[in-house]
């Protein structure tokens, strides 16, 4: 079976490491279970010359199992000596590099100026890690998220780390999306038998996804099931600013809400049971209702939801 997930940074990596443990490797003689995993890219940034794909390195470190659990974001067990050394020496760090997260981008930054492209260079990232699934950019272009705020226009984790995501959002601008083109690989892959979209911040982590010419189209059109799971539980998001995005930008701040943006686009919705009120409504809007436990905490968690999506294509 082919699986493909669309994914930000946190909510997108733990669903990834669910699937990956519920795909599980293939039985004697049989195809190995496919799955890939489409990331974010507009979150990237570039740091005392380096270049960081936070969300594409929250998926790594989580299918590695090396990632910092209770953050969510950078590896366990951390040490900070570079950062100190750089605050020492004048420099911002309102951006928390580790001294082993540091190694990633050193590699991912030599890589890029060699010529390679992010997909190439995170596929080696990837093997270096052992990781299993297929981990693309969405894109190898450029492409920015940018936020509209009362205060202006902020990059993005001048936005989201800077400033806390404190600012009320106004409005999305994803720079280069235009002229972006779809890395190698991504548009095939969403002729998977299924595809997922996590329960990720639907505006900061699924529109730019969707940005890149000839993705969305390729949702719309895709062979196979589409399910998306609600990263909106009892009115509140799950992590992040997704509730406040939401409603500054009109939308209800509820799993009906998120259907109503994703309609049309997936054909099953999976909604928290602590939603369940909402499932008729969700229904109505012509979307297959899944009402399930989705808060996926630790491994054995992420791996039941997984199991409960697959059985869907
Ligand atoms: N998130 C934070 O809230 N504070 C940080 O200092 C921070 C540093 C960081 C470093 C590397 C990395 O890969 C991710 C990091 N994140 C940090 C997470 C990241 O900014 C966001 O969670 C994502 O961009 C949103 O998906």
């Amino acid at each position: 079976m082919n699986v493909t997930l669309l994914a930000g940074g946190v909510g997108g990596a733990r669903l990834a490491h669910g699937l990956d443990l519920a795909l599980g490797a293939a039985p004697t003689g049989k195809p190995a279970p496919a799955l890939t995993v489409v990331v974010n890219v507009g979150d990237d940034t570039e740091l005392h010359g380096l270049d960081i794909s936070p969300d594409i390195d929250t998926v790594l470190y989580t299918l590695a199992e090396l990632n910092d659990e209770e953050r969510g974001w950078g590896l366990r067990g951390e040490s900070y000596a570079t950062l100190t050394a750089l605050k020492d020496l004048g420099e911002d760090t309102w951006f928390t590099l580790g001294d082993r997260d540091l190694a990633t981008h050193i590699v991912r930054t030599a890589r890029l100026r060699r010529g390679e492209p992010l997909s190439a260079v995170t596929a080696h990232l990837a093997a270096s890690m052992g990781v299993r699934p297929r981990v693309l950019p969405a894109t190898d272009d450029r492409l920015a998220t940018l936020v509209d705020t009362p205060s202006g226009r902020l990059g993005f984790q001048e936005y989201f780390v800077g400033r806390q995501h404190a600012d009320a959002v106004l409005g999305l601008h994803f720079d280069g999306a235009d002229a972006a083109r779809p890395a190698p690989g991504v548009l095939d892959a969403l002729a998977a038998e299924l595809v997922v979209l996590a329960p990720s911040n639907p505006f900061l982590s699924i529109e730019p996804l969707l940005a890149v010419p000839g993705v969305r189209q390729a949702l719309t059109d895709a062979p196979g099931r589409r399910v998306a799971v609600s990263p909106i539980v009892g009115g509140q998001a799950i992590k992040g600013p997704a509730a406040q995005i939401l409603e500054s930008l009109g939308h209800e701040v509820s799993a009906l809400g998120v259907a109503r943006i994703y309609a049309g686009l997936v054909d099953v919705m999976v909604i928290d049971e602590r939603d369940a009120n909402l499932a008729g409504a969700v229904a109505d809007l012509g979307l297959t209702v899944h009402v399930t436990d989705t808060i996926m905490g630790g491994p054995p968690g992420r791996e039941r939801l997984a199991r409960e999506l697959l059985a869907f294509a």
